[in-house]
């Protein structure tokens, strides 16, 4: 699929046609999150969700900057009652990417900061090169994280660990990143963009509605109790019996054995 904004574009990555690129592109500003580029990624968002020949998806902003945050010079002079409206806009194309029923992947490059390690963590995964650096610096403005950060960090790397962040604001390197597990992988940042589009592609053959099951019962499993998660579970493991690659995966094994099965995505 193709889709162009002034600041995001959605791309077919030239390899892979399944695997679509969000790519943030306003290099003058280091990807800076303002109204236009969270709009931007919220339409590209529902874009990758809708369409059914994208299989997975990678988020990624070039080799300097990922994103270096909500853009400060846009929400520096804002009142309350402002705030209260265009807080809306950055949570809601967050969550829509969070919300991506596919496999969804963030190529870090450079700066990951505030809005932008934000948006990273609500990918299902994370590929940094050597020399990023993601934080949440938002303490040193006066302010605290609004796009998920203070939620999806500490679920990801623990409470303590996610309160040191945010305490201090200091960037973290890609290494320190890795052993705390706000990444998953580190290679050279000239790799980072195949590394992610290599960890996402595999998945591009797929069984799509079970994949898409997989991650909504991980990811609403983790906001309820156990009790409920098992049920979300059960629902969704038993609403698999309605598709085409359950019948398919099943058959294949008992024919032809473990891992051979075709499958259609339906
Ligand atoms: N906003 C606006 N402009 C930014 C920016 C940002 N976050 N980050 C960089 N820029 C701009 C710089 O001002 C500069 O612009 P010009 O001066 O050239 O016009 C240009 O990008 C290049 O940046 P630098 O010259 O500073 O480049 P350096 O390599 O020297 O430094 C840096 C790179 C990333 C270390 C530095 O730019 C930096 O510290 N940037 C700010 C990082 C930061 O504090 N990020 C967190 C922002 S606060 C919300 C939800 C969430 C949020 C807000 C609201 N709601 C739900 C409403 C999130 C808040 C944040 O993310």
């Amino acid at each position: 699929m193709e889709l162009v904004g002034e600041f995001v574009r959605v791309e077919t990555d030239e390899e892979h046609s399944a695997v679509a690129v969000i790519r943030i592109d306003r290099p003058k500003a280091l990807n800076a999150l303002n109204a236009q580029v969270t709009r931007e990624i919220a339409e590209a968002a529902a874009g990758v969700s809708a369409d059914a020949s994208v299989r997975s998806v990678v988020l990624y902003g070039g080799e300097r900057a990922f994103v270096a945050g909500a853009d400060i010079k846009e929400m520096a002079d804002l009142g309350h009652a402002q705030m209260l409206e265009y807080s809306r806009g950055l949570q809601n194309a967050l969550t829509a990417v969070a919300r991506i029923p596919k496999p969804v992947v963030a190529a870090v490059s450079g700066y990951a900061l505030g809005g932008g390690c934000e948006l990273a963590l609500a990918a299902d995964f994370r590929v940094a090169g050597a020399k990023a650096k993601l934080g949440l610096p938002e303490i040193t403005l006066g302010v605290i994280p609004g796009a998920g950060g203070t939620q999806r960090l500490p679920r990801l790397v623990g409470p303590a660990r996610a309160k040191d962040l945010i305490f201090t604001g200091r960037h973290v390197r890609a290494q320190e990143a890795l052993e705390i597990g706000l990444v998953d992988e580190v290679v050279a940042d000239e790799e980072v963009y195949a590394a992610a589009v290599a960890r996402v592609a595999r998945f591009a053959d797929g069984p799509a509605v079970a994949l898409a099951a997989a991650k909504e019962t991980v990811d609403r499993g983790l906001e309820t109790d156990l009790d409920s998660g098992l049920e979300i579970e059960r629902l969704h493991f038993s609403g698999l019996f309605a598709t085409e690659d359950q019948k398919t995966g099943m058959r294949s094994f008992i024919e032809r054995g473990p891992g051979k099965a075709e499958f259609s995505g339906r």
